[in-house]
């Protein structure tokens, strides 16, 4: 019999790691530690921590395998993960000994920490939330796999010349990632085109068969994801495309070799890029290619596991697999497993149809329309032949059966809730298809779910109201507390002690301490030395220098006309004319901050980038203005700039029109670590009103319901510009050649406030923003009543914990328990 030794413990103490980082750094880096360069003891070191990790992993996959729990299997076609080393020594307890290690080597350990770079494979919000999650799977004990796309490029860097966003391409991966184990016995094969036609089976039953298809491989690439004190490691598998060989054998043989590696090429675009676009659809054909690829890999490997690990019949499978939808984006999973399971499996049409229903779940993410994702009916069946009769098919048995139960003959209800819309053009509608299809469809904050169910699918509400859901989002604490502020949270473990960091809502505990001066001053300089930290930041990216004591005015988030970016812009242009024409007013110097990327074909974000870039010029120039005011548009934001911005905020702006804003989680790491909301009743802003109190947060703005009103009535921004002399000063000067010396660089900007109807109504909202600023000035003044509040606010907002998030879809959506690891 062969021998194998038994597998052996690595070891956490200070020099067992030691010698495992140079052990990579000689053996796997093939370097002398003498000469290894900073980028060699980075890798070496996120090894050394991988191979400690691994073995959790490996042992968390065998007891869920053996556990035969159900698992939960997030789909999403984007992960954000940032940076990875830090938060897998926080998260594994590493830290202190990889530390100590570094710097008995001579090597400082938060030197290689920056040095990372990031894993943006997202846009924004919907993104960080797949992250965030991944952590709190983990953390929580809850058996996951989290299912993505390979991106060689994500998000693309921005640059700013003469204050105009320029994008470049993305290569995270150009060196490789330490982070990732390629694992080719998983890959997979999925078809695409091609044909439909007929054969039938053993029992002479007549089946669709799916023919003439090309082919694209699928490698995946598996990232450990480290939870907090759990000894559960899930992983993140993310697809790579490739040519089949196979296919490519055929054009070398009839002698056209560089023809197939010209088809090789083609299949490797699949998994290239990202799109860059956070709200609106596009149609491409390339991107419904990478859904359905990247869907296909998924089902592949989850039917395997299933056939491989258990004989159960397929009836069985609900009980081992949930799948979760992350937006529309995967939801042609829907007709994939149908296809799996009547095409390949010989399954019935009802037995497969509840299977998948009783499999997926489906998170909205958004309200605007332009966002809801439809693909031509012409394209879907180019691309998807047989995947197109079977939503046909759902579609008939849907308005032939409950729904004509429901309402007898009325052709208008069938029109509107039938997964085709034609209402010029045939589109199938995802969203309908993804409420459809599964069991459980949740929003992503209370008054989002509202919206959902009272205007998106009332419809839809009213059939089955028992499938609609609240789930308000969360962040995880360990990135957006831990990790980027470890000061604060060694001051709140030294207060409550550490069961916080399980359980957020112990956060609580430091209620008391809001009204304790001495810690209000330690709070306070932890501010205050994140500020120092950023303002070094401010000046070596944007040249500007600014002080620490001013109030730091933050928004971070995707540039969107939705978000109001240019309210904010419309407020700080009112402040500078105030200071030129009241030298003498008392108004706290204050910084502008801002962060956000635009969609490189989002000509009026751009726009607003640009404006706000030209402003800052003046702004910071101007000698009548001094300190009083600056205005900062920091460039290429992402999650590790955010780890930066974050911790130093005192104001976060959450302003989006009423309505519009799913539920924002930017509002709930600000709040966490202690800036004060300025925002619209919008998302999760209600939620995190009612949680902090009234007196803690700085509401203004119209309603939903006022909104809804204001809009039915007909809204005329230009009665604002004529009712209001201040703004209607501020929009000529926007329309000026002030700011850059040519009068129509902005005039796209000022048309879209006048001459286009202000969609998102911000010169309705202009004057309560303007007022409710004023208000944060005079409460900035005022220090200890600022500290009491900040503090407040990091005390009671334990609630927007992910974990908790995570515990809500699993109790609610999954049913899944929780499988301690030993
Ligand atoms: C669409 C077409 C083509 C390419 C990309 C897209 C696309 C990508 C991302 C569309 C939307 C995308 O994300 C939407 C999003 O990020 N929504 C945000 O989700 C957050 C998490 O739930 C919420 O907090 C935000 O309010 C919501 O805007």
């Amino acid at each position: 019999t062969p021998m194998t030794p038994a597998p052996c413990d690595l070891g956490n103490s200070t020099e067992a790691i030691k010698s495992s980082i140079v052990n990579h750094v000689r053996f796997t880096l093939g370097a002398y530690v003498d000469s290894a360069s900073p980028n060699d003891w980075w890798v070496a070191t996120c090894l050394a921590v991988r191979d400690r990790v691994m073995d959790s992993a490996t042992k968390s996959r065998t007891l869920h395998r053996k556990s035969g729990v159900r698992r939960i299997h997030y789909l999403s076609l984007e992960y954000l993960m940032g940076r990875l080393l830090e938060n897998n020594l926080r998260n594994s307890g590493l830290y202190d000994s990889v530390k100590q290690a570094l710097s008995e080597m001579g090597k400082d350990l938060d030197a290689l920490l920056q040095s990372e770079p990031d894993m943006g494979l997202g846009n924004g919000g919907l993104g960080r939330l797949a992250a965030c999650f991944m952590d709190s799977l983990s953390t929580m004990n809850l058996p996951a796999i989290g299912y993505g796309i390979h991106y060689e490029f994500g998000l693309f860097r921005q640059e700013f010349v003469n204050g105009r966003q320029v994008e470049h391409p993305d290569a995270w991966m150009r060196d490789g990632s330490p982070w990732k184990i390629a694992r080719p016995s998983y890959r997979q094969r999925v078809q695409l085109y091609g044909r439909v036609t007929q054969r039938f089976d053993e029992n002479g039953n007549p089946h669709a068969q799916w023919v003439d298809t090309k082919c694209l491989l699928g490698l995946p690439w598996d990232i450990p994801i480290v939870g907090y004190d759990s000894h559960t490691v899930n992983v993140l598998r993310l697809w790579q495309a490739q040519a089949d060989e196979d296919f490519n054998f055929k054009i070398f043989n009839e002698g056209s070799y560089i023809e197939a590696l010209r088809e090789k090429a083609i299949a490797e675009t699949v998994s290239k890029v990202l799109y860059p676009n956070d709200a609106t659809e596009s149609g491409k054909e390339l991107r419904l290619v990478q859904q359905y690829f990247f869907v296909a890999c998924s089902l592949a490997d989850i039917v395997r596991r299933f056939k491989n690990g258990y004989s159960l019949p397929w009836s069985e499978f609900p009980s081992k697999a949930a799948i979760q939808l992350n937006d529309t984006h995967p939801a042609v999973a829907i007709p994939e497993l149908m296809r799996i399971l009547l095409d390949e499996e010989n399954l019935d049409w009802g037995s497969a149809w509840k299977i998948c229903q009783e499999t997926f779940s489906y998170t909205n993410h958004t309200l605007l329309p332009e966002a809801l994702e439809m693909w031509s009916v012409g394209l879907f069946e180019r691309v998807l032949p047989r995947h197109l009769q079977i939503i046909y098919r759902i579609n008939a048995q849907f308005l032939d059966g409950p729904v004509e139960a429901r309402w007898p003959g009325d052709a208008a209800k069938k029109r509107v809730l039938s997964l085709i819309d034609e209402r010029g053009g045939k589109y199938v509608r995802m969203a309908h298809m993804s409420v459809l299809g599964g069991h459980a469809t949740n929003g992503v904050a209370a008054l989002h779910t509202r919206l959902l169910c009272e205007r998106l699918f009332p419809e839809f509400h009213e059939l089955f109201p028992e499938r609609f859901v609240n789930i308000t989002n969360g962040v995880t604490f360990r990135r957006w507390l831990d990790v980027c502020n470890p000061q604060l949270s060694s001051l709140i473990t030294e207060t409550i002690g550490e069961g916080w960091k399980k359980d957020a809502s112990k956060l609580r505990g430091l209620d008391a301490s809001a009204d304790d001066a001495g810690f209000r001053d330690r709070y306070r300089a932890i501010k205050r030395h994140h500020k120092v930290v950023l303002a070094k930041i401010i000046q070596d990216s944007c040249g500007v220098c600014v002080s620490p004591d001013a109030l730091f005015d933050v928004q971070i988030k995707r540039l969107h006309e939705y978000k109001r970016q240019h309210l904010n812009l419309l407020n700080i242009v009112t402040l500078y004319r105030q200071i030129l024409n009241n030298p003498k007013a008392d108004f706290h110097p204050r910084v502008f901050i801002f962060g956000a990327k635009a969609a490189p074909g989002y000509f009026l974000a751009k726009n607003i980038i640009h404006a706000i870039n030209s402003l800052a010029n003046k702004v910071n120039n101007d000698p009548r203005v001094g300190d009083k005011l600056k205005v900062v548009f920091l460039p290429n934001y992402g999650v590790s700039l955010a780890e930066k911005i974050i911790p130093a905020a005192d104001l976060s702006e959450q302003i989006s029109t009423a309505g519009k804003e799913a539920s924002g989680t930017g509002n709930m790491k600000l709040a966490l670590n202690g800036a004060l909301t300025i925002g619209t009743l919008d998302g999760a802003n209600v939620e995190i009103a009612e949680e902090v109190g009234d007196d803690n947060i700085f509401i203004f703005g119209l309603t939903v319901e006022q909104v809804t009103d204001l809009k039915a009535r007909g809204y005329n921004p230009w009665e604002y510009y004529w009712n209001n002399e201040a703004l209607r000063d501020t929009i000529d000067w926007i329309g000026s050649d002030y700011f850059t010396g040519h009068a129509h660089d902005f005039k796209p900007l000022r048309d879209s406030f006048l001459e286009h109807g202000d969609p998102y109504l911000c010169l309705a909202d202009y004057q309560m923003y303007v007022d409710a600023q004023a208000k944060v000035d005079a409460a900035y003044k005022q220090p200890e009543l600022w500290t009491k509040m900040a503090v407040l606010n990091t005390a009671r907002v334990g609630f927007f914990s992910s974990d908790r998030t995570i515990q809500d879809y699993a109790d609610k959506v999954w049913k899944l328990p929780q499988v301690a690891v030993p």
